[in-house]
């Protein structure tokens, strides 16, 4: 089959979603999945898939030839807690990475990429509220740092080159299938499993910090909807503001309530607060929407409502196993 498409990091939080979905839209053979562990055993068993570490290019390369890989969704990355412990790993992983497929696309040898970005590219000094797609933009994680010089080199390589690669400012994303790995915004997920398990929470974010987020169903579609539309319509080569739902702890202690309410909340902020209080609150997408027609779907109810229901059935699935 000639022209697949390379996920990297497919057996992360949002590639595993992401590969199961394009298998799903082009055919299982068409969609080669790679990470440097194994993952899900649907996504393991679904398709090709490739250990691979995303940092190894002469690796990535003999991939991309033996596939005839045409298209790559470049998922692997130190994301912002994780990345304060482990800072010059997290730069190496995320910018070689990201250099390795620029190069193969400069060179011929894809067609298109994508790349996620995030909020992370902001920071203290960034209007809070309803952020504008630009603004100042002065991140102080090294993750932020990462996402922020990655979009730079994204338009850099689509100005001089015409390398075709798109991109969005990824929100907290709330998913049950797969646990996410060291972000800031992880709390949003956890809550849910220990409001079921226990019917408490402790969170390491404070009551206040409102945080924008996005249930997993409608980035996985904005993901598809920016890769498939014509290429005309995306005119922002570094990336895109993405925006759904904005919470606080509280507020989604409130909502969670309203299913289970006897469930309790708690508030130990530790350094991930930091992190949080130099994010905005809210996105202004309306580039996002006026140039490719992004919308979402899942409000804080219909995301609240479908994560109880998603780890529930996770768990009973686990505990039957
Ligand atoms: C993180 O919290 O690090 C990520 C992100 C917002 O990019 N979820």
């Amino acid at each position: 089959m000639a022209g697949r498409i390379l996920i990297i990091g497919a057996c992360g939080q949002i590639g595993t979603e992401l590969t199961l979905k394009l298998r799903e839209l082009h055919g299982n053979e068409a969609v080669v999945a790679s990470d440097i562990r194994e993952g899900a055993e649907e996504l393991m068993q679904s398709g090709p898939f490739e250990i691979l570490n995303a940092t190894d290019e002469q690796h990535i390369r003999e991939i991309v030839d033996r596939y005839d890989i045409k298209q790559v969704y470049l998922m692997a990355a130190m994301l912002s807690a994780t990345a304060e412990k482990a800072p010059m790993k997290a730069w190496d992983l995320n910018m070689d990475s990201l250099f390795h497929i620029l190069n193969l696309a400069k060179e011929g040898k894809i067609d298109k990429i994508f790349w996620p970005s995030s909020i992370a590219v902001f920071g203290p000094t960034t209007p809070k509220d309803q952020t504008p797609q630009t603004t100042i933009m002065e991140p102080t994680t090294v993750y932020g740092i990462s996402k922020q010089t990655g979009e730079r080199w994204c338009e850099y390589f689509y100005r001089k080159f015409g390398v075709d690669v798109r991109s969005i400012r990824y929100p907290g994303i709330i998913s049950y299938k797969t646990l996410p790995g060291g972000g800031t915004t992880d709390y949003a997920i956890e809550i849910f499993h220990e409001a079921i398990k226990n019917g408490n929470y402790t969170s390491f974010l404070a009551s206040d910090a409102a945080l924008p987020m996005m249930y997993m169903d409608d980035a996985i579609k904005a993901t598809v909807d920016i890769m498939e539309a014509p290429a005309e319509k995306i005119k922002i080569r570094s990336s895109y503001n993405l925006a759904a739902i904005s919470f606080t702890p509280e507020i989604l202690a409130e909502e969670i309530k309203k299913h289970i309410p006897d469930f309790e909340i708690n508030y130990e902020p530790d350094f991930r607060q930091a992190i949080a209080e130099s994010w905005p609150s809210s996105i202004d997408d309306s580039a996002a929407r006026e140039h490719w027609g992004w919308t979402h779907e899942f409000d804080l109810e219909k995301m609240t409502a479908a994560m109880l229901k998603g780890v529930e059935e996770t768990l009973k699935e686990n505990a039957s196993k």
